[in-house]
């Protein structure tokens, strides 16, 4: 059955997003993310075939649709900047060596994909994501009802607040019985790497790299932790929508959000960039690895093969204590068909830019 396959591909990277690798003491798993014990390799030659029935949503194929989905984008000038860190906060994810990365002008979405942006790719195309093809996705305990609490039988011990959600999807973040009509202009959320490739495509876009995103991040700053310094905090102010509270059981809101904050809310970075840390996760166009060659780079597009698609920027879970994921350098990974209540995407295109 494809649920419970998917169960057990998804679970380890969700349970390293979240820096369950780190907190639980156990780092001799972090070099090998279940790939061994769960037949994830034999279940994802399946993954090519959705790769390529998501191509089909392209711009050409959509007709019209590559104007209509297009959200304001920035343009980020080329340069060079200090990709990584020399200081690592979470060692095992590959956050080092610091290397000096050439990128050439792109741009870049000023804000994650909404769900209003990603409702009109679905009107327009009738594309069904793989968290709907697949019947479930992974929600936040946090943010369940108790009806849809009561329903599951299936936790997962050593993460037991990432339940999988019969019926969870972009449409209905936290279950059937929830909506995203308050929502529109929150980021989506329960799309596949799959589901975000055809999105941008259809808008006549790409996924950043890896190196795209992180220089985006960094906005102009060099060797910061954050979007805005290395301050969490300026003046008392959040710049972002991450956790504050006891992980998992206290979230006091603090910055304003318990779940995910519309996608323009908290100040935009030195290159006019929303909610690049915080908020959703985004995912990037790089198969993960953890060893990076030192020497300077030209727009690295990461390794030629892999198992899981790197994602960056941590999310509105994020807690110092357990995933300190909301810094630019930081990074963590999923399998391309996984989805979760805290993961969605933007998109970059090529100077000189779409017209
Ligand atoms: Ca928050
Ligand atoms: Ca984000």
């Amino acid at each position: 059955m494809a649920a419970p396959t998917r169960l057990c591909r998804c679970l380890v990277p969700l349970l390293l997003g979240m820096g369950m690798v780190a907190a639980a003491g156990t780092p001799g798993t972090s070099g090998t993310p279940g790939t061994g014990d769960c037949g994830c390799s034999a279940s994802r030659a399946a993954g090519d075939g959705r790769e390529a029935a998501a191509r089909r949503y392209s711009a050409a194929a959509a007709g019209g649709g590559r104007s209509a989905g297009r959200g304001p984008m920035v343009a980020i000038p080329g340069g060079v900047f200090t990709m990584g860190t020399q200081e690592p906060e979470i060692q095992q994810d590959g956050e080092g060596p610091a290397r000096r990365v050439h990128i050439d002008s792109f741009y870049m979405d000023q804000y994650e994909v909404s769900n209003q942006d990603f409702e009109r790719f679905v009107n327009s195309t009738g594309y069904i994501t793989e968290a709907e093809k697949f019947g479930d996705s992974f929600v936040f305990e946090g943010m369940l009802s108790e009806a849809v609490k009561a329903d599951i039988h299936q936790a997962v011990a050593a993460a037991p607040w990432w339940l999988p959600v019969k019926g969870a999807s972009w449409k209905h973040p936290e279950g059937p019985d929830s909506s995203i009509s308050s929502r529109m202009d929150h980021p989506v959320l329960h799309v596949s790497w799959n589901d975000a490739v055809a999105f941008c495509t259809w808008a006549g876009k790409r996924l950043p790299t890896e190196a795209e995103w992180e220089y985006s991040c960094r906005g102009g700053l060099e060797n910061r932790l954050f979007p805005w310094g290395n301050k969490l905090q300026p003046k008392g102010q959040h710049y972002a929508n991450i956790w504050q509270g006891e992980f998992p059981t206290n979230n006091t809101a603090e910055d304003g959000y318990k779940g995910t904050a519309p996608v323009s809310a908290f100040p935009p970075n030195g290159y006019g960039l929303y909610n690049m840390v915080g908020n959703a996760w985004e995912w990037t166009s790089d198969w993960w690895a953890v060893h990076h060659s030192p020497q300077d780079l030209h727009n690295p597009k990461g390794p030629s093969s892999g198992t899981d698609r790197v994602k960056k920027g941590g999310s509105y879970m994020c807690h110092k204590s357990y995933c300190y994921r909301y810094r630019c350098a930081a990074r963590s990974q999923n399998t391309p068909d996984s989805s979760a209540s805290n993961l969605g995407f933007r998109c970059a295109a090529d100077a000189p830019g779409p017209h």
